[in-house]
């Protein structure tokens, strides 16, 4: 059996009115997902029996004990009148299976599309399972608005038994666009402090970057709203300023225009791109700074995750990135595309050693204070409980 460090954050590791627990969620690497992952295996650990259901494994779940979680494989089933493979369908019905067999009180939908919809349609053949939506971004700000998936996302979020957001901007933002009067609770997202934590071995960095070059950093999907070009026009200012390298962690639609952008500025000897892996937090723990220069970002887990290595964060004043980063105390914030002002931030931090230090270990006591997992979880612990008892 494998033993997560989730472990150490609480005493008592067996409940004693277990819960059991279907999970739906985006499995590739995303935020969504990742806190689907996290949340998961820590409530795992807890003594909940918790079972994902999705059509691949989700990127970060690694490990487990004897209660899960479990992952469960949507089967999908390809006729020739069919023109697509009616996914949310197919969730439904393996879910329906996973409730069934598994007695599951609770399901947990992570982003509402297409997840809220088809946990809510397994709630209506099997009568049983309530539904918990947490909304985390894009599922509200930009897909769940379009008109193509409009009415569908405005039901999930109205009839799902709980809705969570994982900032204050997010649960405004759903009631401004949606125009619903249902409650929408705020539960911010976590970070393992343990898995997430400076790395001090010169070995490692010294693969990434000479001792005298500051590390900038990127994680993301390199969609669109990440404005991943800003990180490279950043990485330029900064670069011909002083010594310097920049990691470009993760994969997406925007990856090709960074890399040429990279070439066209002449920075690409010193721009890394790694692709995705889940074992970001080593990575993590060598940087110097973060970069997130998003249009938009309910939350910004990867900041979070970031600040938890007392790494300081540059980023864009968007959406809940305030509610997580402290403009000059953990890090600067910048309109969205202003780019100079960005690597103006950026050198400020990064020439002065003393800025540097205090914001990284500023950084670090706000992910220990304010996002640490025996805060957050014990939340959607007594949201589960609540809906489950009916109270
Ligand atoms: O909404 C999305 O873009 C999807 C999601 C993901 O799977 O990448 O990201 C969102 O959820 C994360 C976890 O709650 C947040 O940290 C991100 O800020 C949020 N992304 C956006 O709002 C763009």
């Amino acid at each position: 059996m494998t033993v997560f460090p989730a472990a150490s954050y609480f005493a008592a590791s067996s409940p004693t009115d277990p819960m059991n627990i279907a999970v739906l969620c985006h499995t590739g690497a995303g935020g969504s997902g990742v806190v689907a992952t996290e949340l998961g295996m820590q409530i795992a650990q807890l003594g909940h029996e918790v079972h994902f259901v999705g059509a691949a494994t989700p990127f970060r779940l690694q490990g487990g004990c004897l209660n899960g979680p479990y992952f469960h494989q949507i089967s999908s089933f390809a006729y020739a009148l069919f023109d697509q493979p009616y996914p949310e369908l197919a969730t439904a019905n393996a879910l329906t299976e996973v409730i069934r067999e598994h007695g599951i009180q609770l399901t947990h939908a992570h982003y509402a599309i297409p997840h809220a919809s088809s946990a809510l349609h397994a709630q209506s053949i099997t009568g049983k399972t309530k539904v918990m939506t947490t909304l985390h971004g894009t599922d509200v700000t930009l897909v769940g608005a379009e008109p193509a998936f409009m009415y569908t996302t405005r039901h999930a979020i109205q009839h799902s038994d709980a809705v969570t957001a994982v900032s204050k901007f997010l649960a405004e933002q759903t009631h401004e666009t949606f125009a619903i009067d249902r409650p929408v609770e705020v539960i911010y997202n976590f970070v393992d402090t343990v898995r997430f934590q400076r790395v001090t071995d010169p070995g490692i960095r010294v693969r990434f970057a000479h001792p005298e070059e500051a590390l900038l950093l990127h994680v993301s999907n390199f969609r669109p709203v990440k404005r991943v070009e800003d990180v490279i026009e950043v990485f330029a200012r900064v670069s011909s300023e002083i010594p310097a390298r920049l990691l470009m962690v993760g994969d997406g639609p925007e990856r090709s225009r960074a890399f040429e952008l990279a070439q066209h500025l002449g920075v690409i000897g010193r721009v890394h791109f790694l692709g995705s892996f889940p074992d970001v937090q080593t990575i993590m723990g060598i940087a110097d700074l973060f970069l997130l220069p998003s249009s938009n970002e309910s939350f910004g887990l990867a900041a979070l995750e970031a600040m938890s290595c007392e790494v300081p964060v540059v980023a864009s004043r968007a959406g809940g990135i305030p509610e997580v980063v402290d403009d000059g105390v953990t890090g600067r914030l910048t309109a969205v595309g202003d780019v100079d002002a960005m690597a103006h931030a950026a050198l400020e931090i990064l020439r002065s050693p003393e800025t540097y230090q205090r914001m990284g270990k500023a950084a670090r006591q706000v992910a220990l204070e304010r996002f640490h997992p025996s805060l957050i979880i014990p939340q959607y612990l007594s949201a589960y409980r609540r809906l489950i008892e009916n109270k």
